[in-house]
């Protein structure tokens, strides 16, 4: 069977990598389309070596489209995803919009695939967020073995985790710098070039900001209820890939040893973690990767049964594009056949 599928958002960040890895991994396609702003109709974006001409998302009728890959922003999806969905299209939404939705579920294939049932009370399944994504997958095989209670998690997050612009504002300012020029301002809070901001999204009442409590809600609903975790989410210099200092507290006990073992078979996780200098990983290698790769795992002495580690991946793929194709491949394989049947 070969679906028609959507990608909405296609001149993106986000939209580019979903259209490489549908292709990368012979998702089952009849027909590609790409959809963004009427500011982006007749460009073209590449799946494959094929160019495709980009249409607008305002004038597309989704009938006959089986699945859309949303990732044009919040406020797009909260227009456009139930239309595609009442059109017949199942949606696959990257934006923060619908994630707590409780008649959509949040889906990180390795991690809760059974809750991918969910999808046809509202049509749409919810994609995390890049930091949450890979956060999770590394949790989930030491939750199951040993229960976390509480987490405590850094994040050190990449310029493309806020679209093209970020990735245009760190070359920009870059460049600036270096040749003597004043610095331009017009996407982040404060300069990136050269600094770390701990601010990502909006702040919120209780001094997080929203980018912090969307790990931790996302978590708990992807993993489980009764964990706690207080983030700290931080923006720094690196186009691509994400990285988190993470703390564990655990109910039962765990040695750096096990966790390295039950890591080191775990779906989607890479183990990189000797103690010299190639023995960890950081974000420029993580880039392009599939994996989410997990380095430095110690035990943590300040807390009974602690473990410290530091999680990396792409953001673009296992954060977003990645995850979202999984989530269709998932789809493909689990449910659309049987319908079909
Ligand atoms: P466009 O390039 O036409 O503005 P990024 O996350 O890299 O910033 O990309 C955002 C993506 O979302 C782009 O493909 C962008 O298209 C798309 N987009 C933004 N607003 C809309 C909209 N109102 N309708 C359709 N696509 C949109
Ligand atoms: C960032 N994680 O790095 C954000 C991008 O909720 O989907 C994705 C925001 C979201 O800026």
């Amino acid at each position: 069977m070969t679906y028609k599928v959507a990608v909405v958002g296609a001149t993106g960040v986000v939209g580019r990598e979903m259209l490489n890895i549908l292709h990368e991994r012979k998702f089952p396609v009849s027909e590609v389309v790409a959809l963004a702003s009427r500011r982006s109709v007749g460009r073209d974006v590449m799946f494959g070596d094929k160019h495709i001409k980009v249409k607008a998302l305002d004038e597309y009728d989704f009938r006959g489209t089986d699945i859309a890959l949303f990732s044009a922003g919040g406020a797009t999806s909260k227009e456009w995803a139930p239309r595609a969905a009442a059109q017949g299209a199942i949606v696959i939404d990257n934006s923060s919009f619908w994630r707590m939705d409780p008649d959509v579920p949040l889906v990180v294939p390795e991690v809760n695939p059974d809750a991918l049932a969910g999808y046809t009370k509202k049509g749409i399944i919810a994609n995390p967020n890049c930091s949450t994504a890979q956060l999770v997958v590394a949790l989930k095989p030491l939750h199951d073995r040993a229960k976390i209670t509480r987490a405590v998690v850094a994040t050190y997050q990449s310029v493309s985790g806020a679209g093209n612009e970020g990735v245009t504002e760190l070359e920009r300012q870059t460049k600036q710098i270096l040749v003597n020029d004043p610095v331009v301002r017009e996407k982040f809070t404060k300069q990136i070039a050269f600094n770390v901001i701990p601010h990502i999204d909006v702040f919120m009442d209780d001094g997080y900001t929203k980018e912090e409590w969307k790990m931790t809600a996302e978590t708990r609903k992807i993993l489980d209820p009764k964990i706690k975790l207080t983030a700290t989410c931080v923006r720094v210099p690196v186009f691509i890939g994400h990285s988190e200092a993470v703390h564990l507290e655990f109910e039962n006990p765990i040695s750096a040893e096990e966790a390295r073992e039950i890591l080191s078979t775990a779906p989607g996780v890479q183990v990189l973690d000797r103690r010299e200098d190639a023995g960890y990983i950081t974000p420029l290698e993580c880039a392009g990767d599939y994996n989410t790769f997990v380095s430095r795992i110690r035990e943590d002495f300040t807390v009974e049964n602690g473990l410290a580690m530091w999680i990396v991946s792409d953001n673009l793929r296992k954060g977003a594009a990645l995850n979202a194709v999984q989530i269709a491949e998932a789809l493909a394989a689990r449910h659309l056949k049987k319908q079909a049947a």
